[in-house]
């Protein structure tokens, strides 16, 4: 398996120490625990670069890698943490309207949904984040060995459905390799269509 050299630029929890916008970047979105960081190293194949948690709400900055000074990727900090206070709540928008409406070179967004559970409008009102700002994104539904083998296909189609995408999501699972060259190629073409801000 190819693996990446990827390394920690900054970890941002505000604009004003974004790094210097150069590369196109890729942004991974979702939920809070829907395993935007498990992605990233599956992604990357390496087994810490991005930090994990069992307990939902661990990333509440964004935290920028540089890949192999190639592209940028960009995991966001998850929202629809229930036990995070109100005044956390709009602190989560406030960063992640800053991001989104940087004008940066963002290529996509990577968008994780955890394949057990039903959008809810929290869900909706990300999509119309990305929608707002004009950002390609791939749906990709994550913790997909959570799911018998036989109902994979099925379930699949069915977000598909709801979720409404310009193309069909990718399932992933961080146990195997299950998705991770489709969002590989998908995050390869994207930067490849993108001028980084440097030109
Ligand atoms: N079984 C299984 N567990 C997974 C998978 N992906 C992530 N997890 C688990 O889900 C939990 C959350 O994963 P994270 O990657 O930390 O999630 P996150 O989206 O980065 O969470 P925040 O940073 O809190 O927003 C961890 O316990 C992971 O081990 C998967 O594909 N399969
Ligand atoms: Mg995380």
């Amino acid at each position: 398996m190819r693996t990446y050299r990827a390394e920690l630029l900054t970890v941002a929890p505000h604009a004003g120490v974004f790094p210097a916008a150069g590369l196109p970047e890729i942004a991974v979105v979702g939920r809070s625990n829907a395993g935007k960081s498990t992605l990233i190293n599956m992604l990357m194949g390496r087994r810490a670069l991005a930090r994990t948690s069992a307990r939902p709400g661990k990333t509440r900055a964004i935290v920028f890698f540089d890949v192999e000074g190639r592209f940028v990727l960009a995991d966001l900090p998850g929202y629809g943490f229930s036990r995070a206070p109100k005044k956390e709540q709009a602190g989560w928008r406030r960063l992640v309207d800053a991001y989104l409406g940087s004008g940066r070179p963002i290529a996509g967004v990577i968008a994780l949904f955890d394949i057990r559970r039903e959008p809810d409008e929290l869900d909706r009102a990300l999509l119309a984040m990305l929608g707002r700002f004009g950002l390609a994104w791939l749906p990709v539904w994550t913790k997909a060995d959570k799911l018998a083998r036989s109902r994979l296909a099925g379930r699949c189609r069915q977000l598909d459905r709801l979720f409404g995408a310009a193309q069909p999501g990718v399932a992933v699972s961080s146990l195997g390799s299950l998705g991770r060259q489709a969002v590989l190629d998908w995050i390869e073409t994207s930067s490849a269509n993108t001028k980084g801000a440097r030109g």
